[in-house]
């Protein structure tokens, strides 16, 4: 489908697009109508084609639209648009129609930026969190809070006018509860980004361990993909492999990571540092054991994962369960209680316990239940304006506290309204714009 939009929508088309009867015009049509035709020029024929027509404020963009559908040759395609730029139109901009709609107010900054997210979503979770901000989810949340504070700043300012007179509108209680209201919205939104960003980049997890314990053996089986070189022998990866997978709508980041051991090899050494910088980063750590050698160098080993995986779920993998019995592998499991709550047997190479590994990465990744209305803040943009909007009201709250002045207090508020204009796109610079819109793909 080719989208033509803009003053000259209709003109241009026009001059290349006749129906059947040689009567019919897109300029006179109605909008939101469709027209069976001939896109040809000079009498020469180029396809025959759908043109859907909307008129001005009633179209994506908020401007006058024709959209072509024609048959998907890419030839025919280049053809068309080559016809059209002869014809007097230009190539979109990446994001150009996403950034006209906002321009035109049809639709604020965050609902634009969900339009982009939407069309890259991998999974139900993605697909979820795009929609509800494209739909105004966070827009409502936003106006509510700007709402609160403009009240809130009018009251303050009305004092300003009448400062001789010493007299105070705003309660100074009510105005605490507000802020300390407020200071909790603000923060429930900024800390719901960890999740926000979890889910939509995915949730990272690192597969480490001593080489040979079979770390890309796991990381194939979790993917379904032979992605990684899987051999015998010891140090075969080097470097960092990873890929996304989705397990039950939800995506995580699997990390897969060179062995971990006492080497000279130069090589092999910066890829062990790069396993270090991945354990630091991820969310959750799979430690994977070769259960026919586990004695040797666990305690070499555990110093060097556990300080690391502070703070993150560190989970034990038993691996190569199909090589030992059940007693071995309690003997096993008793000798790693102290390390993580978290153990589990599993062959990586024959897919046993697979299935229950999933459904504990699941677990730990501790997912709220997101059919629930809450608001989940995905997009770093928005993250770092809700931060500084938050560092606003606090110093609000500071200030009740300590009786400043209105003049102070009202700084803050205003600071604290203005951040959250940046969100919705009510305050911003060309350069915002452009740096949005230009991450976008061409025709969106
Ligand atoms: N019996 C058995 N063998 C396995 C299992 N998982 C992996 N292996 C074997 O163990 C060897 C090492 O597997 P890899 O997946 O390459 O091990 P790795 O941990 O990635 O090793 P490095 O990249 O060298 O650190 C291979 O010969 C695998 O076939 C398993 O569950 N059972
Ligand atoms: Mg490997």
């Amino acid at each position: 489908m080719i989208r033509v939009s803009g003053s000259q929508a209709f003109e241009i088309t026009d001059r290349l697009f006749r129906t059947p009867d040689g009567k019919r015009q897109l300029s006179t049509q109605e909008s939101h109508t469709a027209l069976f035709g001939q896109f040809q020029k000079n009498g020469y024929l180029i396809d025959e084609v759908i043109a859907i027509t909307y008129r001005n404020p009633h179209s994506f963009t908020g401007e006058d639209t024709v959209e072509l559908t024609c048959h998907g040759s890419t030839y025919i395609q280049q053809k068309i648009i080559r016809v059209l730029l002869e014809e007097g139109c230009r190539l979109a901009e990446p994001g150009e129609f996403s950034r006209r709609a906002f321009m035109n107010g049809k639709m604020d900054l965050s609902q634009a930026e969900a339009i982009a997210d939407l069309i890259t979503c991998t999974s139900a979770a993605n697909h979820r969190l795009a929609l509800q901000q494209m739909r105004g989810g966070i827009s409502h949340e936003i106006d509510k809070l700007r709402d609160s504070l403009l009240h809130f700043v009018t009251m303050i300012e009305l004092e300003l006018d009448f400062s001789e007179e010493q007299v105070e509108f705003a309660n100074r209680k009510d105005l605490k509860d507000l802020a300390n209201k407020l200071e909790k919205t603000l923060l429930k939104l900024t800390d719901s980004f960890r999740l926000g960003n979890a889910l939509k980049n995915g949730i990272p997890v690192a597969i480490v361990g001593e080489t040979n314990a079979g770390k890309s053996t796991l990381l194939n089986q979790l993917l379904n993909e032979e992605k990684a070189i899987v051999s015998a022998i010891p140090g075969t990866t080097r470097d960092v492999i990873e890929d996304l997978a989705n397990i039950r709508g939800i995506t995580f980041r699997f990390i897969d990571t060179a062995g971990l051991r006492q080497t000279r090899d130069e090589i092999e050494l910066l890829g062990i540092e790069r396993t270090y910088q991945q354990i630091e980063q991820a969310s959750i750590v799979l430690w994977v054991i070769d259960s026919t050698r586990f004695t040797e160098h666990i305690e070499w080993m555990a110093g060097r994962i556990i300080p690391r995986s502070e703070g993150k779920t560190l989970m034990v993998l038993f691996n190569k369960s199909d090589k030992i019995d059940k007693e071995e592998q309690q003997v096993l499991d008793n000798q790693f209680k102290t390390y993580s709550r978290h153990r589990l047997h599993i062959s990586a190479k024959k897919g046993e316990n697979i299935d229950l590994l999933k459904a504990k990465l699941l677990e730990i990744a501790g997912l709220p239940d997101l059919a629930r209305q809450d608001i989940i803040i995905t997009n770093l943009r928005h993250y770092e304006a809700l931060k500084s909007a938050h560092e606003a009201i606090v110093r609000v709250q500071d200030g009740l506290q300590e009786n400043h002045s209105s003049e102070f207090l009202s700084q803050d508020l205003r600071a604290c309204i203005h951040y959250l204009g940046q969100i919705t796109g009510l305050i911003t610079t060309d350069e915002v714009l452009k740096n949005i819109f230009e991450h976008f793909c061409i025709g969106k």
